[in-house]
């Protein structure tokens, strides 16, 4: 297939070509090399838990050396999909959370919303009368840390969302506890000899990715919030034309603030500036990839310098000093592509390594002394910069990014809200949806694929979907889509239906709402909880929806999950590895109907599953407006 139209970014296409010229491989000559994949895989019946295996299903071989059937190994091989995606997001949270154990008055990471952190303190029964606001940071990234392992309970969010969601998880027994508990047990029934029944193995996802959602990713978005600040609109560009030719370019990729955020204040040190002019910089140009790129953004404003399929062709550019990275979602062939320019391919963390790469450790107990070292590197690394490998391809989106809940509701109190005396709630929202002037909500999520054309899934749902009034929320690389295609530009109405164009204008938004980073999605859970309280309904009667058009990783497997489990039907644009079992596919995609509320609908052609869920919405609106 001629890699060009493997995506449709024009800047990757440029980029594609100049590899070639240069010599260099990316993922696209590896997708021509992979003719076909392993149809064991994609069915997901394939079992290599035990040494006796790899044990395949197929019509001659329907059970492996040990019995196991079809739907014993899609469920397995799920769960544990489940069980992987959740310990990312978890563990990402967990390092969020003894950093706000760290925070203090005039050390590196402090206490920027207060308001939230005393909400949360309130909520969690954390006294906060006459107290330091260090004491109670400190208290509540205690109990933060206590979801971990706590050895009794349950999670601490549970309690948030409506009272009839809270019963129907009591009743299936999907309450997590605790979060490497749940982990745990996926991994240990899903050992050889233990759990052999689909029904209870997608329970026990379903448990596990509860996990994820409303708990790790809840502690890891507010702890954000939290130290960092919540975020609110600011204008930024998107696509990889936010490069700059004479500044010292650094990309930041990978997942935690803790890092960025560090890097940010660095990049602006004038000890570092100045050394960029000596080594005839005119400044430091930051830009941000996937979801670190997304933190930063939301917070900052700190350019998008694209997603997760355009980290290589970032450094194909020849302009980039430095790739910054810590964890998820990076390339091990970023060591090769930088060592064919004269790009430092930096990892920090040591829980990803990566050979080829020079290793700086990051710590959060030297945080800015750690961030200006790895900061000063990429500067002095300017002077290595060979001008005949440089383009910077031109195009680039104005984006207006950093939509949390805060800011939507801030924005909708401000024009649809004016009379009322209380601000701050989900009324406008809800008014909105009642109405009919917006149909529903969609949140459009997740990360490229290979197995589709880079951005096109993500691309044509979304605007079918605001052309059909149906506002649309994104976080990760779906967000980045957005922002490169100019659905985050306030200029976008144009591209709306009249109700939605309408709410657009009035409110000063733009059609698709960047809210955040994978682990953001629990923002998006948060609101619906929130729509359906106020209306003393269920999740799953409130018309909003969950998509991942282009999804990819073992946590889009347990964020879809959790989605799903919270009454929020979800849209998958690439079918998962469990075709083979007819089974696991009948109760994902409609037994749990019958248990949660919602479930997965799959379908790899954009413009169809963009229908399919139009009608949906215009089904649940249905439903809707006769029970408000
Ligand atoms: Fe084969 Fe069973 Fe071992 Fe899986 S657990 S590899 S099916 S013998
Ligand atoms: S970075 S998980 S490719 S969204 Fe969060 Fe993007 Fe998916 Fe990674």
């Amino acid at each position: 297939m001629d890699k060009k139209l493997m995506t449709i970014d024009l800047n990757s296409q440029i980029l594609i070509e100049k590899a070639e010229k240069d010599g260099v491989e990316t993922m696209y000559d590896r997708k021509n090399g992979f003719k076909s994949q392993c149809g064991f895989g994609l069915q997901g019946t394939c079992c290599r838990i035990c040494g006796m295996g790899p044990c395949r299903i197929s019509p001659k071989t329907p059970r492996g050396l040990c019995g196991a059937d079809e739907h014993t190994i899609v469920g397995r091989n799920f769960a544990r999909m489940v069980a992987g995606g959740t310990a990312a997001h978890s563990d990402h949270a967990r390092d969020i959370a003894h950093t706000l154990a760290l925070s203090s008055r005039d050390g590196n990471y402090k206490i920027r919303d207060e308001k939230k952190l005393i909400e949360l303190a309130i909520d969690w029964g954390v006294e906060t009368e006459c107290r330091d606001i260090y004491d109670i940071a400190h208290e509540v990234a205690e109990i933060g840390l206590m979801e971990f392992g706590k050895p009794h309970g349950v999670s601490i969010f549970l309690k948030n969302a409506p009272k009839v969601r809270q019963e129907i998880w009591k009743t299936i027994g999907i309450e997590p506890r605790a979060i490497d508990r749940e982990i745990a047990t996926v991994m240990h029934s899903t050992h050889i000899g233990c759990s052999a029944d689909i029904d209870s193995l997608i329970n026990l996802s379903l448990r596990t990715s509860m996990a994820d959602g409303w708990q790790g990713s809840m502690i890891g978005t507010r702890f954000s919030d939290i130290m960092f600040g919540t975020p609110m609109p600011t204008q930024t560009e998107a696509n990889l034309g936010v490069l700059e030719e004479n500044k010292v370019n650094i990309i930041l990729h990978g997942h935690e603030p803790t890092l960025s955020e560090m890097i940010v204040l660095a990049a602006d040190d004038p000890e570092l500036l100045a050394l960029a002019k000596e080594m005839g910089a005119e400044g430091i140009n930051l830009s941000g990839m996937c979801c670190t790129g997304n933190e930063i953004t939301m917070r900052h404003g700190v350019k998008i310098a694209g997603d997760f399929h355009q980290q290589e062709l970032a450094l194909v550019t020849g302009a980039v000093e430095a790739m910054i990275v810590d964890v998820q979602c990076i390339f091990p062939a970023l060591a090769y592509v930088a060592d064919c320019y004269h790009t430092k391919f930096i990892t920090t963390s040591p829980k990803a390594k990566i050979t080829g790469s020079t290793y700086m450790q990051f710590s959060e107990e030297n945080a800015y002394k750690d961030a200006k070292k790895i900061v000063k590197e990429a500067v002095l690394n300017f002077k290595n910069r060979k001008p005949e490998k440089v383009l910077i391809p031109e195009f680039k989106s104005p984006a207006t990014v950093g939509y949390s809940i805060d800011a939507i509701l801030s924005q909708l109190d401000r024009v649809v809200n004016f009379n009322v005396d209380k601000t701050g709630t989900v009324k406008p929202l809800i008014d909105c949806l009642k109405s009919g002037v917006i149909r529903g909500v969609a949140a459009v999520v997740g990360c490229n694929n290979a197995k589709s054309v880079t951005n096109k899934n993500h691309v044509t749902i979304m605007k079918e979907l605001i052309k059909n009034d149906i506002l649309v929320v994104s976080t990760g690389c779906g967000a980045q889509a957005a922002a490169k295609f100019g659905l985050m530009d306030k200029g976008a109405k144009k591209l709306c239906g009249k109700g939605l164009a309408t709410v657009c204008e009035l409110v000063d938004i733009p059609p698709v709402l960047h809210m955040g980073s994978c682990v953001d999605i629990s923002r998006i859970v948060d609101i619906v909880s929130e729509c359906a309280k106020y209306l003393d309904v269920d999740m799953c009667d409130i018309p909003a929806v969950g998509i991942a058009p282009e999804w990819m990783s073992e946590k889009a497997v347990a964020i879809g999950t959790y989605v799903v489990a919270s009454g929020i039907d979800t849209y998958l644009g690439i079918a998962p590895p469990v075709t083979g079992s007819k089974k696991a596919v009948e109760i994902l995609t409609n037994g749990l109907k019958k248990e949660v509320g919602a479930a997965f609908t799959i379908n790899e052609n954009p413009d169809e599953l963009a229908a399919i869920i139009i009608d949906d919405i215009e089904k649940k609106r249905d439903h809707f407006e006769k029970i408000i």
